[in-house]
This record gives structure tokens, C-alpha cells and sequence, in this order.
């Protein structure tokens, strides 16, 4: 079996680990960087990073395995013919969990005002209980559904939107524009964990920043245009939105002289909110190969229609 491993950068961290589980899960298999031949390739592991462009040639390939979440950059390749598989891995799954539930709890209990306290001012105020401040959880996913379970654990009230309908146990599921206007409408913390796609483009825009109560928090750890950056700006400015955390952005790096850098409603952090851990990925991977192998139905297949 030979695999394209079509990601050189990321290439040291898998060295090891990636023959590793093949070995453990009982294939042999050659991995290389860079293929002589493309139609001998059987699995292409495919980045954003990566210079392959043009699937065309890979006439063999059973399947291109992503090592992002995202796939919003393979997703409409036209030349991509060849199932496509996502990345969920239980470590990056953890990653986000604590980055959504650590700048949640930022704001529920408004570190900031005792970290940033320059001129020592005693203010007993405490903050309310996290029963008090209703989440939105935007995208229900492999991320999202866990993200919203771990603030639940903590007893915020959680309401989930979806693009389908959906029952989960313990947890109000909404759907739809008028399922966006009743989640938003009551939530102190909004977390938006949706990939990009033509449907979610822009969701936060000036009219449903206008749904949420006065002082919203916004945590956007999905992808940047999910948000409309001068809608977000204007509600900042007003008081609507009281604060954004951002992890995602149009434009990555964030320019320099992005507003968001500036702004002091906004937190920036440098896309690390999640990241594939290769240790995990590698078994992902290799399940994956696994069940091609074994005419199995892969998991976490993207739906090219809906594009994720
Ligand atoms: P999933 O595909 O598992 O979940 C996506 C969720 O979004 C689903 O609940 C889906 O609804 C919902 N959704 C999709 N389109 C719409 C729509 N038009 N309206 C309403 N809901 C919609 O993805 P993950 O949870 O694994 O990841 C989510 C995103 O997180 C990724 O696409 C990526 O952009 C981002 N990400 C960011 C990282 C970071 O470090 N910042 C790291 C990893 C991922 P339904 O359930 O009905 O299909
Ligand atoms: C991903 C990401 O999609 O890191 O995996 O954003």
C-alpha cells in the first residue's frame, strides 16, 4: 500500500507515530512526501498546507484523509473525485473544550476586572452562578455537541443550533432562522463552532447580532467569515456585543492592522483553539485506512453537497 502523505511541513511530527499505528493496526504500508507516480498512490493524507492542488492523477486513490477539521479549501476542488474524510480527533475534541469552556468562564466570571484591577479598587460584586447565563452553542458537531456538554457539566444553560433538526438528551436542540432568533435572543455567551460554508457565511451579521440581549459575550472559535467583522465592530462599539474572542479570521495571519488587534472589546488568539494532535490523528487515520481496506464504510465523511 502506498500512502502520499501531501503535507511536508507536518511530516516530523507523523515520522514515528503514523508507521507506528499502521504497524499496530497490522498494515504494511510505504508512506512518502511526494509520489513518482500518482497512480500508484492508494491514500492521500491531505492539509490545507499542502502544494496538491490536482487529485487528477491519483487514479488509484481509495480516499483523501484531511488532518483539519475544516475542509472548507478540499471541499470544492472539482478535481477531487475521491471520497474525502474530515478530521475529528478526540485530543483536538479536548483542545476546544478547554479553550470554549476557559474563555466562557473568563467572562461568567469576569476575570478581567480582578487581573486588569490598576488602580485596586474593592468591588465585592459577585458574579452569578453559571445557571444564570445561558449559552448558545452555534453548530452541534463532533465539537460543538461536546463543547456544549462540558458547559452543561458546569451547569450553564446550553441551547444548541443546527442546520437539521435534532433530539439530544438533556439538551434543547433548535434549528432553522426563527431556531437562530430564540437561541440567540435569551444568551449571555454565544460559541460559534460551524464550519464555513456558503449557508453559514456572514450568520452573525447586524441583524442577528440584534437578537442577542444588550452585553452578549461572543466566542468564535469555527471560522472567521461566520461573522461579519464590521457588524461585529458596530455592535462593539454600541454595547450590543460586550466582548469577542476570536481564535478564527478572513485572514490568517490577522493583518497588522486589523481593528480586531486594537479594539478592547476584542480578545485575539492565533488560531490555536484546537489543534489535530498526531499521536491521536495517527489511529484516526489508520482506522480510516483500515476500513478501506476492509470494504468498511469510513468515518467522518465530508458531504460534498452541504461542504463539511
Ligand atoms: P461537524 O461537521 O462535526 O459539525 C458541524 C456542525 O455545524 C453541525 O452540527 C452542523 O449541523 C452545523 N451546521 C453546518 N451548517 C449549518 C448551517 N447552515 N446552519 C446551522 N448549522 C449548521 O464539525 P466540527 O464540530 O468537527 O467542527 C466545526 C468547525 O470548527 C470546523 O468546520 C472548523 O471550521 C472549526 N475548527 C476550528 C478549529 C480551531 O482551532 N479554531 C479546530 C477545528 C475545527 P448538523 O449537525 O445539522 O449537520
Ligand atoms: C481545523 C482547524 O479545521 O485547525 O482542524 O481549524
Amino acid at each position: 500500500m502506498l500512502i502520499l502523505f501531501a503535507a511536508p511541513a507536518l511530516w516530523p511530527a507523523y515520522a514515528t507515530i503514523l508507521p507506528q499505528a499502521l504497524a499496530e493496526a497490522g498494515l504494511t504500508a510505504q508512506i512518502v512526501t511526494e509520489a513518482a507516480d500518482p497512480a500508484l498512490v492508494d491514500y492521500i493524507i491531505y492539509a490545507p498546507s499542502a502544494p496538491l492542488q490536482d487529485f487528477t492523477p491519483f487514479t488509484r486513490c481509495k480516499a483523501v484523509l484531511s488532518l483539519w477539521a475544516g475542509v472548507e479549501r478540499i471541499v470544492g476542488n472539482t478535481t477531487l473525485t475521491q471520497p474525502l474524510t474530515r478530521m475529528v480527533d478526540p485530543y483536538l475534541t479536548e483542545g476546544m473544550v478547554e479553550w470554549v469552556v476557559g474563555h466562557a468562564l473568563r467572562h461568567h466570571l469576569g476575570m478581567d476586572r480582578h487581573i486588569l484591577n490598576p488602580t485596586h479598587v474593592w468591588d465585592p460584586t459577585c458574579p452569578p452562578l453559571a445557571r444564570q447565563r445561558p449559552v448558545a452553542m452555534l453548530g452541534l458537531g463532533a465539537l460543538g455537541l461536546a463543547a456544549a456538554r462540558a458547559l452543561q457539566a458546569l451547569n450553564f444553560p446550553v441551547t444548541g443550533w443546527s442546520r437539521a433538526p435534532k433530539v439530544i438528551e438533556g439538551l434543547t436542540c433548535l434549528h432553522g432562522e426563527a431556531g437562530l432568533q430564540q437561541a440567540l435572543s435569551t444568551a449571555a455567551i454565544v460559541v460559534t463552532l460551524l464550519p464555513r460554508t456558503p449557508q453559514t457565511e456572514n450568520l452573525l451579521n447586524a441583524r442577528t447580532l440584534a437578537y442577542l440581549p444588550k452585553g452578549a459575550v461572543i466566542l468564535n472559535p469555527g471560522r472567521g467569515p461566520l461573522i461579519d467583522d464590521q457588524a461585529l465592530l458596530a455592535a462593539l462599539d454600541s454595547g450590543q456585543v460586550a466582548h469577542a474572542t476570536l481564535d478564527v479570521f478572513r485572514t490568517e495571519p490577522l493583518p497588522p492592522d486589523h481593528a480586531f488587534w486594537t479594539h478592547p472589546q476584542v480578545t485575539v488568539t492565533p488560531h490555536i483553539a484546537a489543534d489535530t494532535r498526531p499521536h491521536s490523528a495517527a489511529r484516526v487515520l489508520v482506522e480510516n485506512i483500515r476500513r478501506a481496506e476492509t470494504g468498511a464504510p469510513l468515518l467522518h465523511l465530508v458531504d460534498r453537497a452541504l461542504g463539511y
